[in-house]
């Protein structure tokens, strides 16, 4: 049986991702803040194979004491599902609000960072692999996407890194980048618009949470001898606009 850690299971791609892996028959560690969430989704999953466990994923005492504190039978971890992470704010940079640029590099970049520093290990032992959610908006600039494109770049470039690092290995790296996909993103990046996260989504027929879960069980799923680097996947209704231009 196989172990995967979920981070990010309150809710969106996380939540959905548990559900597929588990109905799968696998093993699962779920982690976010709220919880209550988690505590509902172990309880709607009979609370076989699933081991819960709540904490800021920017705290990184609380991250190692949960890793610490792992039951023997979820200790193997074979994929490293780096989920967590969010968008704050649509304003442009002269107007953004500092502490929500520190707010998403922190969760987005450094816990991310420091989640997959502590796993390797487990990791390479396991042979496993780590998909790391990005985003489209690492390679699209946006007005408005600043530092949340920012942070996505890093984690497309990092799971590069660590794919050419991890050489000969055989752990698995990925990451999946996302175009629009209705879950709670936009209700957090306008601090609870509901609003404007149905606008956002009205008759775009964007991506949905078991979209993207499929995808990282598809990836997790493959022969051990091939690896995804990356893959960029988009509701049919988005696609690109042009440049823009500031005339006198
Ligand atoms: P949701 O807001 O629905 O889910 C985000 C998850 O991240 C929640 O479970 C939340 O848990 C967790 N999280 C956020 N901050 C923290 C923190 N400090 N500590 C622990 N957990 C945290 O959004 P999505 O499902 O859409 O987002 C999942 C990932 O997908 C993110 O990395 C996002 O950037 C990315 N993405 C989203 C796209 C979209 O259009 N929706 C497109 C491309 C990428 P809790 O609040 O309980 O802590
Ligand atoms: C979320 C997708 O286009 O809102 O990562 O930045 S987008």
């Amino acid at each position: 049986m196989k172990t995967i850690l979920i981070t990010g299971a309150t809710s969106g791609f996380g939540r959905a991702a548990v559900e597929r892996f588990h109905g799968a028959g696998w093993r699962i560690i779920a982690t976010g803040r709220r919880a209550e969430r988690l505590d509902a989704l172990a309880d709607a999953l009979g609370r076989e194979r699933i081991h819960t466990t709540a904490f800021d994923i920017r705290d990184e005492a609380a991250m190692r004491a949960a890793l610490d504190a792992l039951p023997a039978d979820f200790r193997d971890i074979d994929v490293l599902a780096n989920n967590a992470g969010l968008a704050l704010g649509t304003a442009p940079s002269q107007r953004a609000d500092l502490a929500q640029w520190k707010q998403m590099i922190d969760t987005n970049v450094t816990a991310l960072a420091t989640l997959t520093h502590a796993l390797l290990p487990t990791l390479i032992a396991r042979r496993g692999a780590i998909l790391n959610i990005s985003s489209v908006a690492a390679t699209y600039p946006y007005t408005g996407g600043n530092v949340y494109g920012g942070t996505k770049a890093f984690v497309s470039q990092f799971s590069l890194g660590l794919r050419s690092d991890l050489h000969g290995t055989g752990v698995r790296v990925t990451s999946i980048e996302p175009g629009m996909a209705e879950t709670e993103f936009t209700l957090v990046r306008t601090s609870g618009d509901q609003g404007a996260s149905d606008t956002l989504y009205k008759g775009a027929d964007p991506i949905r949470p078991e979209d993207i879960a499929e995808t990282m069980f598809w990836i997790a799923n493959l022969p051990p001898h091939l690896n995804v680097n990356r893959i960029e996947v988009m509701p049919v209704r988005q696609s690109f606009a042009g440049f823009q231009v500031a005339r006198d």
